[in-house]
Protein backbone atom coordinates (compact mmCIF):
# COMPACT_ATOMS: atom_id res chain seq x y z
CA UNK A 1 0.00 0.00 0.00
CA UNK A 2 1.00 3.58 -0.54
CA UNK A 3 2.58 5.39 2.17
CA UNK A 4 0.20 7.86 1.92
CA UNK A 5 -2.87 6.16 1.44
CA UNK A 6 -5.43 6.19 4.73
CA UNK A 7 -7.91 3.70 4.43
CA UNK A 8 -11.40 3.56 6.17
CA UNK A 9 -11.97 1.67 9.47
CA UNK A 10 -15.53 2.39 10.06
CA UNK A 11 -16.52 1.20 7.01
CA UNK A 12 -18.02 -1.96 8.18
CA UNK A 13 -19.60 -0.69 11.42
CA UNK A 14 -21.28 2.79 9.54
CA UNK A 15 -23.30 0.08 7.27
CA UNK A 16 -24.40 -2.45 9.64
CA UNK A 17 -25.07 -0.63 12.44
CA UNK A 18 -24.28 3.44 12.10
CA UNK A 19 -22.67 3.69 15.25
CA UNK A 20 -19.14 2.07 16.79
CA UNK A 21 -18.53 2.24 20.61
CA UNK A 22 -15.69 3.47 22.02
CA UNK A 23 -13.75 4.04 25.57
CA UNK A 24 -12.33 6.75 26.94
CA UNK A 25 -10.67 7.22 30.20
CA UNK A 26 -13.90 5.33 31.56
CA UNK A 27 -15.83 8.42 29.61
CA UNK A 28 -17.53 5.93 27.00
CA UNK A 29 -18.56 7.32 23.58
CA UNK A 30 -20.96 6.14 21.01
CA UNK A 31 -19.67 7.68 17.89
CA UNK A 32 -21.78 8.50 14.89
CA UNK A 33 -20.60 7.17 11.50
CA UNK A 34 -23.24 7.96 8.59
CA UNK A 35 -22.52 10.70 6.92
CA UNK A 36 -26.50 12.09 7.58
CA UNK A 37 -26.62 11.24 11.08
CA UNK A 38 -23.12 13.38 11.86
CA UNK A 39 -24.67 16.54 9.85
CA UNK A 40 -28.02 15.40 12.17
CA UNK A 41 -26.59 15.66 15.07
CA UNK A 42 -24.13 18.42 15.13
CA UNK A 43 -26.90 20.33 13.70
CA UNK A 44 -28.77 19.23 17.09
CA UNK A 45 -27.12 21.72 19.24
CA UNK A 46 -30.06 21.32 21.74
CA UNK A 47 -30.17 17.33 22.30
CA UNK A 48 -25.91 17.26 21.84
CA UNK A 49 -24.35 20.18 23.53
CA UNK A 50 -20.68 21.58 23.38
CA UNK A 51 -21.56 23.40 26.34
CA UNK A 52 -20.54 20.41 29.04
CA UNK A 53 -17.54 20.55 31.25
CA UNK A 54 -14.41 21.96 29.74
CA UNK A 55 -12.77 19.29 27.92
CA UNK A 56 -15.72 16.62 28.33
CA UNK A 57 -16.39 17.01 24.47
CA UNK A 58 -12.83 16.46 23.38
CA UNK A 59 -11.91 12.95 22.62
CA UNK A 60 -9.66 11.95 24.25
CA UNK A 61 -11.34 13.70 27.06
CA UNK A 62 -9.37 17.16 28.17
CA UNK A 63 -11.44 17.52 32.18
CA UNK A 64 -8.53 15.95 33.49
CA UNK A 65 -6.30 18.70 32.35
CA UNK A 66 -8.05 21.61 31.92
CA UNK A 67 -10.87 23.70 33.14
CA UNK A 68 -11.08 26.63 30.79
CA UNK A 69 -13.67 27.17 28.70
CA UNK A 70 -12.60 27.33 25.15
CA UNK A 71 -14.69 29.88 23.46
CA UNK A 72 -16.85 29.57 20.76
CA UNK A 73 -16.09 26.13 20.93
CA UNK A 74 -17.19 24.68 24.04
CA UNK A 75 -20.61 27.28 24.24
CA UNK A 76 -23.67 26.83 23.00
CA UNK A 77 -26.50 29.41 21.47
CA UNK A 78 -27.11 31.40 22.16
CA UNK A 79 -24.12 32.67 23.41
CA UNK A 80 -22.15 31.07 20.82
CA UNK A 81 -23.64 33.13 18.30
CA UNK A 82 -22.43 36.18 20.78
CA UNK A 83 -18.85 35.32 20.82
CA UNK A 84 -18.84 34.13 17.30
CA UNK A 85 -19.85 37.39 15.91
CA UNK A 86 -16.53 39.17 17.76
CA UNK A 87 -14.04 36.47 15.71
CA UNK A 88 -15.77 36.19 12.84
CA UNK A 89 -14.22 38.90 10.11
CA UNK A 90 -11.20 38.35 12.03
CA UNK A 91 -11.22 34.80 11.06
CA UNK A 92 -11.49 36.05 7.19
CA UNK A 93 -8.65 38.26 6.97
CA UNK A 94 -6.32 35.15 4.65
CA UNK A 95 -8.95 36.48 1.97
CA UNK A 96 -6.58 40.02 1.96
CA UNK A 97 -3.85 40.13 -0.26
CA UNK A 98 -1.50 41.20 2.41
CA UNK A 99 -2.30 38.08 3.93
CA UNK A 100 -1.55 35.99 1.26
CA UNK A 101 1.59 37.72 0.11
CA UNK A 102 2.68 36.85 3.65
CA UNK A 103 1.96 33.93 3.35
CA UNK A 104 3.69 33.18 -0.29
CA UNK A 105 7.06 34.63 1.36
CA UNK A 106 6.88 32.41 4.13
CA UNK A 107 6.49 29.61 2.33
CA UNK A 108 8.01 29.98 -0.85
CA UNK A 109 11.46 30.77 1.64
CA UNK A 110 10.48 27.36 3.85
CA UNK A 111 10.48 25.70 0.91
CA UNK A 112 13.81 27.29 -0.62
CA UNK A 113 15.27 26.30 2.45
CA UNK A 114 14.24 22.35 2.39
CA UNK A 115 15.51 21.95 -1.08
CA UNK A 116 18.90 22.30 0.02
CA UNK A 117 18.60 19.52 2.19
CA UNK A 118 19.21 15.83 1.44
CA UNK A 119 16.89 14.53 4.48
CA UNK A 120 14.05 16.86 5.64
CA UNK A 121 11.65 15.25 8.34
CA UNK A 122 8.62 16.78 7.47
CA UNK A 123 6.91 17.00 10.59
CA UNK A 124 9.65 18.86 12.64
CA UNK A 125 11.55 20.49 10.00
CA UNK A 126 8.79 22.11 7.52
CA UNK A 127 5.01 21.50 9.09
CA UNK A 128 5.40 22.17 11.91
CA UNK A 129 7.77 25.34 11.45
CA UNK A 130 4.99 26.47 8.42
CA UNK A 131 1.89 26.07 11.01
CA UNK A 132 3.63 28.37 13.26
CA UNK A 133 5.01 31.26 11.43
CA UNK A 134 1.44 31.09 9.72
CA UNK A 135 -0.11 31.68 12.59
CA UNK A 136 1.83 34.95 13.46
CA UNK A 137 -0.18 36.24 10.63
CA UNK A 138 -3.73 34.84 12.19
CA UNK A 139 -2.94 36.63 15.72
CA UNK A 140 -1.21 39.68 13.81
CA UNK A 141 1.87 39.21 15.67
CA UNK A 142 5.42 39.79 15.17
CA UNK A 143 7.10 36.86 12.86
CA UNK A 144 9.61 36.49 15.70
CA UNK A 145 6.50 34.66 17.94
CA UNK A 146 6.78 31.67 16.07
CA UNK A 147 9.88 30.43 17.68
CA UNK A 148 8.38 30.39 20.66
CA UNK A 149 5.67 28.55 19.47
CA UNK A 150 7.87 26.05 17.46
CA UNK A 151 9.27 24.89 20.85
CA UNK A 152 5.97 23.36 21.86
CA UNK A 153 5.70 20.89 19.70
CA UNK A 154 2.91 19.37 17.23
CA UNK A 155 0.33 19.34 20.58
CA UNK A 156 0.10 22.22 22.98
CA UNK A 157 -1.93 19.34 25.33
CA UNK A 158 -0.07 16.36 24.53
CA UNK A 159 3.38 14.94 24.48
CA UNK A 160 5.14 12.14 22.26
CA UNK A 161 3.05 9.39 22.08
CA UNK A 162 -0.03 11.52 23.18
CA UNK A 163 -0.27 11.29 26.68
CA UNK A 164 -2.43 13.89 27.95
CA UNK A 165 -0.21 16.78 29.38
CA UNK A 166 -1.18 19.16 31.78
CA UNK A 167 2.22 20.60 32.53
CA UNK A 168 2.85 21.15 28.84
CA UNK A 169 -1.05 22.86 29.11
CA UNK A 170 0.71 25.37 31.62
CA UNK A 171 3.74 26.55 29.12
CA UNK A 172 0.79 27.94 27.02
CA UNK A 173 -1.85 29.35 29.74
CA UNK A 174 1.32 31.01 30.99
CA UNK A 175 2.17 32.56 27.93
CA UNK A 176 -0.79 33.91 26.80
CA UNK A 177 -1.67 35.06 30.38
CA UNK A 178 1.37 36.88 29.94
CA UNK A 179 0.37 38.13 26.38
CA UNK A 180 -2.73 39.17 27.60
CA UNK A 181 -1.18 41.26 29.99
CA UNK A 182 1.19 42.79 27.59
CA UNK A 183 -1.54 44.28 25.43
CA UNK A 184 -3.55 45.71 28.64
CA UNK A 185 -0.53 47.44 29.06
CA UNK A 186 0.24 48.52 25.46
CA UNK A 187 -2.61 47.90 23.46
CA UNK A 188 -1.81 47.13 19.67
CA UNK A 189 -4.14 45.52 16.72
CA UNK A 190 -2.69 42.16 17.75
CA UNK A 191 -5.65 39.22 18.14
CA UNK A 192 -5.57 40.24 22.20
CA UNK A 193 -5.83 43.61 21.87
CA UNK A 194 -9.15 43.20 19.49
CA UNK A 195 -10.32 40.55 21.87
CA UNK A 196 -9.90 42.71 24.94
CA UNK A 197 -11.35 45.88 23.39
CA UNK A 198 -14.40 44.07 22.54
CA UNK A 199 -17.69 43.34 24.04
CA UNK A 200 -20.75 41.07 24.31
CA UNK A 201 -24.07 41.94 25.66
CA UNK A 202 -23.06 45.42 26.65
CA UNK A 203 -19.94 44.49 29.03
CA UNK A 204 -16.18 44.14 28.22
CA UNK A 205 -14.87 40.44 27.65
CA UNK A 206 -13.26 39.32 30.69
CA UNK A 207 -9.70 38.00 30.40
CA UNK A 208 -10.63 34.66 31.13
CA UNK A 209 -12.92 34.99 27.83
CA UNK A 210 -10.02 36.43 25.70
CA UNK A 211 -7.69 33.47 26.85
CA UNK A 212 -10.70 30.72 25.72
CA UNK A 213 -10.42 32.03 22.60
CA UNK A 214 -6.83 32.56 22.60
CA UNK A 215 -6.39 28.80 24.03
CA UNK A 216 -8.81 27.43 21.39
CA UNK A 217 -7.21 29.88 18.15
CA UNK A 218 -3.49 27.84 19.58
CA UNK A 219 -5.01 24.23 19.97
CA UNK A 220 -7.43 23.76 17.12
CA UNK A 221 -5.39 24.96 14.39
CA UNK A 222 -2.09 22.80 15.07
CA UNK A 223 -2.20 19.40 14.85
CA UNK A 224 -4.89 19.81 12.19
CA UNK A 225 -3.12 21.87 9.97
CA UNK A 226 0.29 19.91 10.83
CA UNK A 227 -1.10 17.06 9.44
CA UNK A 228 -3.04 18.32 6.41
CA UNK A 229 0.25 20.09 5.33
CA UNK A 230 2.52 16.67 6.14
CA UNK A 231 -0.32 14.01 4.58
CA UNK A 232 -0.35 16.41 1.21
CA UNK A 233 3.26 16.47 1.15
CA UNK A 234 3.47 12.43 1.48
CA UNK A 235 0.97 12.55 -1.25
CA UNK A 236 1.87 14.78 -3.94
CA UNK A 237 5.59 12.71 -3.42
CA UNK A 238 3.53 9.34 -4.32
CA UNK A 239 1.26 11.22 -7.11
CA UNK A 240 3.40 13.18 -8.61
CA UNK A 241 0.73 13.62 -11.71
CA UNK A 242 -1.37 15.28 -9.40
CA UNK A 243 1.26 17.91 -8.78
CA UNK A 244 1.78 18.17 -12.93
CA UNK A 245 -1.81 18.25 -13.14
CA UNK A 246 -2.63 21.01 -10.81
CA UNK A 247 0.57 22.74 -12.96
CA UNK A 248 -1.62 22.65 -16.23
CA UNK A 249 -4.99 23.57 -14.53
CA UNK A 250 -4.93 25.57 -11.77
CA UNK A 251 -8.28 26.26 -11.68
CA UNK A 252 -8.58 23.05 -10.09
CA UNK A 253 -6.52 23.43 -6.74
CA UNK A 254 -9.20 24.60 -5.11
CA UNK A 255 -11.47 21.19 -5.54
CA UNK A 256 -7.79 19.35 -5.05
CA UNK A 257 -7.87 21.45 -1.50
CA UNK A 258 -11.52 20.43 -0.29
CA UNK A 259 -10.53 16.84 -1.79
CA UNK A 260 -7.42 16.57 0.14
CA UNK A 261 -9.06 17.91 3.31
CA UNK A 262 -11.56 15.22 2.59
CA UNK A 263 -9.55 12.51 2.52
CA UNK A 264 -7.23 13.11 5.10
CA UNK A 265 -9.86 14.48 7.89
CA UNK A 266 -7.19 15.93 10.07
CA UNK A 267 -9.58 16.19 12.81
CA UNK A 268 -11.04 12.43 13.56
CA UNK A 269 -14.41 13.48 15.42
CA UNK A 270 -15.54 15.71 18.42
CA UNK A 271 -17.80 15.01 20.69
CA UNK A 272 -21.02 16.16 22.56
CA UNK A 273 -23.03 15.63 25.56
CA UNK A 274 -26.70 14.32 25.51
CA UNK A 275 -28.55 16.44 27.66
CA UNK A 276 -31.73 13.77 26.94
CA UNK A 277 -32.18 10.23 26.64
CA UNK A 278 -32.40 9.72 22.41
CA UNK A 279 -31.05 7.82 20.45
CA UNK A 280 -29.02 7.50 17.25
CA UNK A 281 -29.50 4.80 14.80
CA UNK A 282 -32.29 3.23 16.90
CA UNK A 283 -29.28 3.19 19.41
CA UNK A 284 -30.11 3.94 23.01
CA UNK A 285 -28.21 7.62 23.97
CA UNK A 286 -28.38 7.90 27.49
CA UNK A 287 -28.80 12.12 29.06
CA UNK A 288 -25.34 13.07 30.39
CA UNK A 289 -23.35 10.49 28.44
CA UNK A 290 -21.34 11.59 25.13
CA UNK A 291 -21.83 10.79 21.28
CA UNK A 292 -18.62 11.37 18.79
CA UNK A 293 -19.42 13.13 15.54
CA UNK A 294 -16.60 11.30 13.58
CA UNK A 295 -16.12 13.57 10.51
CA UNK A 296 -13.49 11.12 9.05
CA UNK A 297 -15.99 8.03 8.61
CA UNK A 298 -19.00 10.75 7.27
CA UNK A 299 -16.35 11.52 5.02
CA UNK A 300 -15.81 7.97 3.69
CA UNK A 301 -19.73 7.25 3.47
CA UNK A 302 -20.44 5.56 -0.01
CA UNK A 303 -24.02 6.46 -0.51
CA UNK A 304 -22.65 10.43 -0.59
CA UNK A 305 -19.29 10.30 -2.26
CA UNK A 306 -18.26 7.76 -5.25
CA UNK A 307 -15.12 6.68 -5.00
CA UNK A 308 -14.97 7.68 -1.25
CA UNK A 309 -11.24 5.92 -0.87
CA UNK A 310 -9.93 7.50 -3.51
CA UNK A 311 -8.74 11.22 -3.50
CA UNK A 312 -10.36 12.36 -6.72
CA UNK A 313 -8.73 15.44 -7.50
CA UNK A 314 -11.19 17.37 -9.49
CA UNK A 315 -14.10 15.71 -6.85
CA UNK A 316 -16.78 18.56 -8.07
CA UNK A 317 -19.42 17.93 -5.79
CA UNK A 318 -18.01 17.50 -2.13
CA UNK A 319 -20.31 18.08 1.10
CA UNK A 320 -17.12 16.91 3.40
CA UNK A 321 -17.26 17.48 7.05
CA UNK A 322 -13.91 17.78 7.44
CA UNK A 323 -14.47 21.04 8.93
CA UNK A 324 -17.46 20.65 11.45
CA UNK A 325 -20.81 21.33 9.98
CA UNK A 326 -22.93 23.36 11.48
CA UNK A 327 -23.14 25.87 14.43
CA UNK A 328 -19.43 25.21 15.45
CA UNK A 329 -18.19 24.81 11.63
CA UNK A 330 -14.58 25.50 11.77
CA UNK A 331 -14.11 29.18 12.28
CA UNK A 332 -10.16 28.58 11.14
CA UNK A 333 -10.88 27.00 7.27
CA UNK A 334 -10.01 30.05 5.51
CA UNK A 335 -6.74 30.45 7.34
CA UNK A 336 -6.45 26.60 6.47
CA UNK A 337 -7.31 26.34 3.13
CA UNK A 338 -4.90 29.58 2.53
CA UNK A 339 -1.69 27.88 3.38
CA UNK A 340 -3.17 24.82 1.52
CA UNK A 341 -3.79 26.63 -1.61
CA UNK A 342 -0.27 29.08 -1.04
CA UNK A 343 1.73 25.06 -0.26
CA UNK A 344 0.59 23.77 -3.44
CA UNK A 345 1.08 26.93 -5.48
CA UNK A 346 4.55 27.04 -4.21
CA UNK A 347 5.30 23.52 -4.72
CA UNK A 348 3.90 23.69 -8.24
CA UNK A 349 6.32 26.58 -8.94
CA UNK A 350 9.59 25.25 -7.35
CA UNK A 351 9.35 21.36 -6.68
CA UNK A 352 9.99 18.46 -9.19
CA UNK A 353 9.65 15.56 -6.92
CA UNK A 354 9.68 14.82 -3.30
CA UNK A 355 11.45 11.72 -2.50
CA UNK A 356 9.97 9.41 0.75
CA UNK A 357 12.75 8.21 2.31
CA UNK A 358 11.36 6.24 5.28
CA UNK A 359 8.00 7.01 7.37
CA UNK A 360 6.19 5.66 10.55
CA UNK A 361 2.50 6.22 10.92
CA UNK A 362 0.82 7.66 13.16
CA UNK A 363 -2.11 5.22 14.48
CA UNK A 364 -5.17 6.32 16.74
CA UNK A 365 -6.85 3.73 18.55
CA UNK A 366 -10.60 4.08 18.95
CA UNK A 367 -12.00 0.71 20.43
CA UNK A 368 -12.39 -1.83 17.98
CA UNK A 369 -10.75 0.57 15.05
CA UNK A 370 -7.52 1.91 14.26
CA UNK A 371 -7.66 4.91 12.32
CA UNK A 372 -4.10 6.12 10.63
CA UNK A 373 -4.08 9.77 11.08
CA UNK A 374 -0.82 10.59 9.35
CA UNK A 375 2.94 10.18 10.26
CA UNK A 376 4.19 10.57 13.71
CA UNK A 377 7.63 11.16 11.50
CA UNK A 378 8.55 11.11 7.45
CA UNK A 379 11.66 11.68 6.05
CA UNK A 380 11.95 13.17 2.50
CA UNK A 381 13.95 14.65 0.30
CA UNK A 382 12.91 17.54 -1.69
CA UNK A 383 14.08 18.05 -5.72
C1 LIG B 1 -13.90 24.06 14.76
C2 LIG B 1 -11.44 21.01 11.87
C3 LIG B 1 -7.95 24.33 11.32
C4 LIG B 1 -10.01 26.97 14.76
C5 LIG B 1 -13.55 22.96 14.01
C6 LIG B 1 -14.37 21.79 13.81
C7 LIG B 1 -13.67 20.94 13.02
C8 LIG B 1 -12.41 21.57 12.69
C9 LIG B 1 -14.11 19.56 12.55
C10 LIG B 1 -15.77 21.57 14.39
C11 LIG B 1 -15.74 21.20 15.85
C12 LIG B 1 -17.10 20.92 16.44
O1 LIG B 1 -18.11 20.87 15.74
O2 LIG B 1 -17.15 20.72 17.66
C13 LIG B 1 -10.30 21.67 11.45
C14 LIG B 1 -9.39 21.17 10.44
C15 LIG B 1 -8.40 22.10 10.28
C16 LIG B 1 -8.70 23.18 11.19
C17 LIG B 1 -9.55 19.84 9.70
C18 LIG B 1 -7.20 22.13 9.36
C19 LIG B 1 -7.10 21.47 8.24
C20 LIG B 1 -8.20 25.33 12.21
C21 LIG B 1 -7.38 26.50 12.38
C22 LIG B 1 -7.94 27.22 13.39
C23 LIG B 1 -9.13 26.53 13.82
C24 LIG B 1 -6.13 26.83 11.58
C25 LIG B 1 -7.48 28.51 14.01
C26 LIG B 1 -6.25 28.88 14.07
C27 LIG B 1 -11.26 26.44 15.01
C28 LIG B 1 -12.22 27.05 15.91
C29 LIG B 1 -13.35 26.20 15.93
C30 LIG B 1 -13.04 25.11 15.02
C31 LIG B 1 -12.05 28.34 16.67
C32 LIG B 1 -14.62 26.36 16.75
C33 LIG B 1 -15.67 27.16 16.04
C34 LIG B 1 -16.95 27.29 16.84
O3 LIG B 1 -17.09 26.67 17.90
O4 LIG B 1 -17.84 28.04 16.42
N1 LIG B 1 -12.36 22.80 13.31
N2 LIG B 1 -9.86 22.87 11.89
N3 LIG B 1 -9.25 25.38 13.08
N4 LIG B 1 -11.78 25.29 14.49
FE1 LIG B 1 -10.86 24.13 13.14
C1 LIG C 1 -9.64 21.73 21.14
C2 LIG C 1 -9.81 21.19 19.76
C3 LIG C 1 -10.53 22.21 18.92
C4 LIG C 1 -8.82 20.80 22.00
C5 LIG C 1 -11.87 22.43 17.03
O1 LIG C 1 -11.03 21.63 17.77
O2 LIG C 1 -8.55 20.87 19.19
C6 LIG C 1 -7.82 19.90 19.92
O3 LIG C 1 -6.61 19.66 19.27
C7 LIG C 1 -7.53 20.42 21.31
O4 LIG C 1 -6.84 19.43 22.05
O5 LIG C 1 -8.54 21.39 23.24
O6 LIG C 1 -8.99 22.97 21.06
Amino acid sequence: MEKSAISDPFEKARLEKGVGEMDDQNDPVTMVLGHKDVRKCAHNWKTYQSGAEPGRIVIPSEVNIRDIRQIPFEVDPPMHGEYRALVEQWFKRPLEADYQAALEKQIGALVDEVLTKDSVEVIKEFSLILQSRALTLLFNVPFSESETWISWGTHVFRSEGNALDGDKANILYNYIDNEIEKSIQNPGKDLYSVLLASEVNGRKLTKEEVKGVVVLTFSGGRDTIINAVTNSIAYFSEHPKSLDKLRKEPELINFAIEELIRYFSPLTQMGRVATEDTQVCEHAIKAGTRIGLNWVSANRDASVFENANEVVLDRKINPHVAFGFGTHNCLGATHARQILKVLIKTLIKKVNSIEILDAKENIETLGEFKRKVGFDSINVKFN
